[in-house]
């Protein structure tokens, strides 16, 4: 087919300061990663093509700026001739791309080296003088919040610490700040993952790394179960100093024993329950490191406690996790104790974006109370299969039918909420018939929520995600996202804690129709 036949060793392109001139780089895609990746291979002198099916008019223009080429493609078979004739050497893809994308398969078929932006990212991490350090965090759930959380352990311990990655900053970005950092908190998806080799040259090989739990997920990206969390098992290849896991979770131990790791590194579990000698865990409603203290064989040494926690909202078992996870992470990096402890009490987590609120029965119950539009719910609606979705409020005059009918295959059932309720019943008699629909009628702030909760309750089933994500804003019924957020989550524990009341505001619409 007459595909190129690389012409320099990548395995020497190990440096910012190594030779990258000339060389000739296929971009895929021209979001957050593909801009990154273009400006900093065009900064080192490689000649870049940006392919993608779409692109902001600001990044196409930074990019005509900064001196890419650009080619639209839109996922059809058809390789476009200016990609066809660029003989690339190699290829960066952007995390979006499928795995069985017509660009992706043609690159690998013609043998042409494929990069994701962290391999690239790590290669090129000497810009600015001596590397800092990685902190490498995945997961299924709770990956951001343990991110920002170690983060902010690490800045209290005084080092410059950075979050980067999946979090939505490139690291690429992190790589080339002039004044560089200690440590770049690296939040990495499955999808960053798949394309990190586990060793060679563009391996990673982070200070400390985990795997935060495993559930399925993006399991249409990697093919199967096994592929997803072979995956997510490469975060903790070539860790130096400790590979963190979840007790709780022995998929998670099991990826450290099946991991190769850089000699003296050790393998440190977190859990809610009592600590071994090389854990973190609790005792009494004190959270406490066994892991990194001197006499870790007889004592702990107290983090902090679970009131102090529950002070500023970082007290329900899955969040009890993160701290601990992440506590561990800022341990590896040699912050004290008592930094931690004091961090910890005064930490904000973004509360209301696609927050976990309990998993119960198999059931998750998620706050997306930030999704006051339709584009925000649309992007949380994608990321579950079967929903019980919580809709409604000021839906500000926009027609909410697209993104009903966009979602209509994943919905279990419906409860709509907010004071007109009427065009977004109409829409899904409409667009999604089949869906059994609950309007909440109450309208008292108060009553709200746990009359929809208890509407979800009442049909969601074990692998279904009740979701609050109501594509509208929230000051009919409630003073802001934040309180519509609040009062969710008071009325999903108090649900689930058994203290709903018996009295019934609701009206249910049973299917009307064939899908
Ligand atoms: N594109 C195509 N064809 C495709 C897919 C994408 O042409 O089949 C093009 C688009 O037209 C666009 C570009 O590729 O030009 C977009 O690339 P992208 O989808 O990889 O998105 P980025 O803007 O580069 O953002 C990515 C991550 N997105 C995904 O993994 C889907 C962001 O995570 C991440 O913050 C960012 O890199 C920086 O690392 C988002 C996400 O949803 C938040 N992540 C998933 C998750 O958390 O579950 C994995």
């Amino acid at each position: 087919m007459g595909h190129p036949i690389a012409v320099r060793d990548l395995d020497t392109l190990t440096s910012w300061t190594s030779d990258w001139r000339g060389l000739k780089v296929a971009v895929l895609g021209l979001g957050v990663t593909g801009f990154a990746a273009a400006d900093t291979l065009l900064e080192l002198g490689a000649e870049v093509l940006v392919v993608a099916a779409s692109a902001g008019d600001l990044r196409r223009q930074m990019l005509d700026v900064v001196g890419g080429q650009f080619v639209e493609h839109s996922g059809t078979d058809e390789i476009p001739a200016e990609l066809a004739g660029f003989d690339a050497e190699l290829v960066i893809v952007s995390p979006g791309f499928g795995l069985d994308h017509p660009l992706v398969a043609w690159a690998s078929a013609g043998g042409i080296p494929i990069w994701g932006d962290i391999e690239l990212a790590w290669r090129l991490r000497d810009k600015v003088g001596a590397p800092a350090e990685w902190i490498a965090v995945t997961g299924t759930n709770g990956k951001t919040t343990t991110v920002q959380l170690a983060t902010h352990l690490l800045v209290a311990g005084g080092l410059r610490a950075v979050p980067a990655g999946n979090i939505g900053v490139p690291v690429l970005d992190a790589i080339r700040d002039p004044q560089g950092f200690d440590v770049i908190v690296v939040e990495l998806s499955s999808f960053q993952l798949h394309w990190m080799p586990r060793s060679g040259p563009g391996a990673i090989s982070p200070l400390a790394s985990v795997c935060l739990n495993i559930a399925d997920d993006h399991l249409d990206w990697h093919g199967s179960r096994d592929a997803y969390v072979d995956a997510k098992a490469t975060v903790y290849f070539n860790t130096r100093v400790a590979c963190v896991y979840n007790r709780a979770d022995v998929a998670t131990m099991h990826m450290v024993e099946e991991a190769d790791v850089i000699d003296g590194c050790r393998a440190v579990g977190f859990g809610l329950d009592t600590p071994g000698p090389s854990d973190l865990g609790m005792v009494d409603g004190i959270i406490v490191d066994r892991a990194f203290h001197d006499d870790r064989h007889n004592s702990a040494i107290e983090l902090t406690t679970h009131g102090e926690l529950a002070a500023v909202g970082l007290a329900s078992p899955h969040m009890l996790a993160n701290v601990l996870a992440a506590s561990a992470l800022a341990r590896c990096a040699g912050v004290s104790a008592e930094a931690i402890a004091s961090a910890l009490a005064t930490f904000t987590i973004d509360h209301h974006r696609t927050e976990l609120v309990a998993t119960v029965d198999g059931v998750s119950w998620i706050d997306d109370s930030k999704a006051t539009n339709s584009h925000a719910a649309d992007a949380s609606l994608r990321a579950f299969e079967s929903v019980v979705w919580i809709v409604g409020g000021l839906l500000k005059g926009v027609d909410i039918s697209a993104l009903v009918a966009a979602h209509a295959a994943r919905l279990r059932a419906v409860v709509v909420i907010g004071l007109n309720r009427e065009p977004v019943v109409e829409a899904l008699a409409r667009h999604a018939p089949q869906v059994p629909v609950f309007e909440v009628l109450a309208t008292e702030t108060g009553e709200v929520m746990p009359q929809a909760v208890k509407a979800a309750a009442g049909v969601a089933v074990n692998g279904d995600t009740v979701l609050m994500a109501p594509a509208a804003a929230s000051m009919d019924q409630f003073i802001d996202y934040a309180d519509r957020g609040k009062r969710f989550a008071a009325a999903v524990n108090d649900y689930l804690e058994g203290g709903a009341d018996d009295d019934d505001q609701t009206s249910a619409h049973p299917p009307t129709g064939a899908p």
